[in-house]
């Protein structure tokens, strides 16, 4: 019974030394964003307690099956074990340590503003313009079944694709102006919904470029399913000429529906060039 007890405290000692294992947050490895990386890295942390907990148990129940079989004792009952106040204070004492893991690594990831969002927290409130110097902010309009993105200080509204640069604040802020619709990017790790009447902020940074599919992720009507957009990062120079030929192109189409005539060759070839993959 001795060996027993030392041989399942030397298991829960090996369970926490495989949890202790420096865990490498791996920035940048297919993480898209800020917020996908703090995700992951939990769902990492948690993986290497859970893991070792769950191998620990099944060994210890397996062993005790084989151990105490009935046809071991000559088909005695073995007698139960009682009042074992080391094995009581061991237990009690891994169970507060792996609370305190799971605890610590799950604040540290809900409590940052990539991924909880705060009103009037310090890194800037719910209303449009609230973002700091630098910033990138855009009212995402919900309505059945499409998103228009609006950017804030740039004069440039586009419903094809969210174009946005990496390595910079995001602030997007959500709403609808019918059903409640829901703003879900796997790839970035962002999920908000849009709730008619109210503005809720997602607030991320995009690490990485590429194009990452946009859903709606809340049943809202017969169009649901087909209610899908691209969100795609691009560097800063490229964020800059894209605003740049999208603000000429709306001003040259307004020009355009002003006089009258049709759109021009230009601006019909600039709109199929940012359209991003197919669904
Ligand atoms: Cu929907």
């Amino acid at each position: 019974m001795r060996r027993t007890h030392r041989a399942a405290v030397a298991a829960v000692l090996f369970g926490f030394t495989l949890a202790a294992v420096p865990i490498v947050a791996v920035a940048g490895s297919g993480s898209g964003s800020v917020t996908n990386q703090l995700i992951r890295r939990l769902n990492r942390q948690l993986l290497y307690l859970a893991v070792p907990i769950a191998v620990l148990v099944e060994v210890i129940l397996l062993y005790t099956v084989w151990r105490f079989r009935s046809d071991r004792n000559g088909g005695e009952e073995p007698r139960p074990t009682r009042e074992n106040r080391q094995l009581e204070i061991t237990w009690t004492i891994a169970t507060a340590i792996v609370l305190l893991f799971v605890g610590t690594a799950s604040f540290h990831a809900l409590a940052h503003p990539a991924v909880s969002t705060l009103p009037d927290g310090p890194h800037g409130g719910q209303e449009p313009g609230g973002a700091p110097e630098g910033a990138v902010e855009v009212n995402v309009t919900t309505e059945q079944w499409e998103y228009t993105f609006e950017y804030l200080d740039e004069d440039v509204t586009t419903d094809d694709e969210l174009v946005l640069p990496a390595n910079r604040p995001v602030y997007l802020y959500v709403t609808s102006e019918d059903v409640i619709h829901s703003v879900h990017v796997p790839g970035l790790g962002l999920k908000q919904d849009a709730v008619p009447g109210e503005t809720h902020l997602i607030r991320t940074e995009p690490t990485e470029t590429g194009e990452y599919r946009l859903y709606c992720a809340e049943l809202c009507g017969e169009g649901h399913p087909e209610m899908l957009s691209t969100v795609r990062v691009v560097d800063e120079d490229g964020y800059e000429s894209w605003l740049t030929e999208r603000a000429d192109g709306d001003a040259a189409s307004d020009s355009d529906d002003e006089s009258g005539t049709e759109s021009t060759d230009g601006s019909d070839n600039e709109s199929t060039d940012r359209v991003g993959g197919g669904p």
